[in-house]
């Protein structure tokens, strides 16, 4: 135990924290990272090809063990169909396990298909819309062979002008592939709804937030939660509201971690807003605390959904880890008893005062000994690059495929 850390600890017990709470809390954290932030992405402008990226999902798996080997917070990956698509995923299975990872998250593709160019699920001819239900069974499929029990749905649907569609004819249809997509779900599994206002649809998008991620859900059952990627809101949503808000409901059911400043920008996590990452964090903790909300907080999935159109993928993957572990940390210091009483006297200078210290507070020596007694450097990111590993794997050339 370092000097700076015996000193770090004596500070913050003195203000009633709990450090071995926090420790454990840190140490059981998990966060999946996505096979697709691994390989090549772009903008809708241009996809900038890197050398030495996974060509194949097993490499992808390869890179993915990597970020769990030196973070030991990311044993699980999620996949996309049909972009991981492989004959034998038993196969995928046994390789992951012999890296010390699972499969999470299945990802059905949507928005890929010329079929789809008028909408999937939503699409105004029957044919099409049997295809994209077929898809998302197929994945249910898929996810029961990997042992994953998560369908994680972000649907690209929508239309670019007005007339274009009914809204309310694709509300139905969206209703009736759904229903049958819930019905073919596994006794474990669960479908996340994610929404987003725009993109790659301008006009009207068919989940455009998150109260109609909550409908559709609601009307399916407790099978069916929302889930809320930070990039698919307009400017100055209070996402951490929307974050208690569905706790309270029992109806968030994961995340897409990633940072914009604009629009879905798809940056590394806490890169731009790491207050607003904080004060989400903040929220779940204090649900996991209440009784009424501790098993929604317990049951929620934490991805990334991230891609890496100039940055090197694994470092990049690294730091958004790093960035999530550390405002979760933060997070943990908020001293809710002192919160609650200013809340009760309506001090609001104190009570924003009890949540922006636990935020200015450096909790690197707090990281660092928790790696420590996981087993692990305490420096991950510079442990990575000294490794060699990126060197490693120049010779796999170039022409990896993700986000094409
Ligand atoms: C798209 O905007 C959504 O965030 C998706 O979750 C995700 O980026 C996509 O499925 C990856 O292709
Ligand atoms: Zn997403
Ligand atoms: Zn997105
Ligand atoms: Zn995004």
């Amino acid at each position: 135990m370092s000097d700076e850390y015996k000193l770090w600890e004596k500070k913050q017990q003195d203000k009633g924290v709990n450090i071995g709470w926090v420790k454990e809390r840190l140490k059981s954290f998990k966060v999946e990272t996505p096979s697709w932030g691994y390989g090549d992405s772009g903008t809708r402008f241009k996809t900038f090809k890197q050398v030495g990226v996974p060509r194949n999902l097993f490499e992808k798996l390869e890179d993915a063990a990597q970020v769990n080997k030196y973070t030991g917070m990311c044993p699980t990956v999620a996949i996309h169909i049909p972009w991981d698509k492989v004959d034998d995923y038993g196969k995928v299975k046994e390789y992951a396990a012999q890296l010390g990872l699972k499969i999470g998250a299945v990802n059905p593709n949507l928005f890929q298909d010329d079929d789809y160019k008028f909408g999937s699920l939503t699409n105004v001819k029957p044919d099409i819309r049997r295809k994209a239900t077929e898809h998302m069974l197929e994945c249910i499929d898929i996810a029961k062979e990997v042992d994953s029990n998560i369908i994680s749905l972000w649907l690209a649907d929508g239309t670019n002008y007005p007339g274009q569609g009914d809204f309310r004819m694709r509300k139905h249809y969206l209703e009736q592939c759904l229903k049958e997509v819930y019905d073919a779900l596994g006794d474990n599994m669960r479908l996340l709804i994610e929404y987003k206002c725009f993109e790659p649809a301008f006009y009207h998008t068919d989940i455009a937030d998150w109260g109609m991620s909550y409908t559709f859900s609601s009307k399916l059952g407790p099978k069916a939660q929302v889930l809320v990627d930070l990039g698919h809101h307009l400017q100055g949503t209070n996402v951490e509201h929307i974050v208690a808000f569905l706790l309270d409901e029992g109806k968030i059911g994961g995340f897409h971690f990633n940072n914009r400043k604009y629009a879905d920008d798809d940056l590394i996590v806490g890169s731009i807003n790491p207050y607003e990452l904080f004060l989400i964090f903040n929220e779940l903790i204090t649900a996991s605390l209440d009784e009424s909300t501790a098993q929604t907080a317990a049951n929620i999935a934490y991805m990334i959904d991230q891609s890496h159109c100039i940055e090197p993928k694994i470092p990049a993957m690294i730091r958004s880890v790093l960035n999530i572990q550390t405002a979760y940390a933060k997070a943990l210091l908020v001293n809710r008893n002192e919160l609650k009483q200013a809340q009760e006297a309506d001090d609001v200078m104190a009570a924003e005062a009890i949540v922006r210290e636990a935020f200015e507070t450096d909790v690197q020596p707090l990281l660092e000994a928790v790696r420590e007694e996981m087993g692990l450097q305490p420096d991950p990111m510079a442990t990575y690059i000294k490794s060699g590993y990126g060197e490693k794997i120049l010779s796999r050339g170039i022409g990896g495929k993700g986000w094409e």
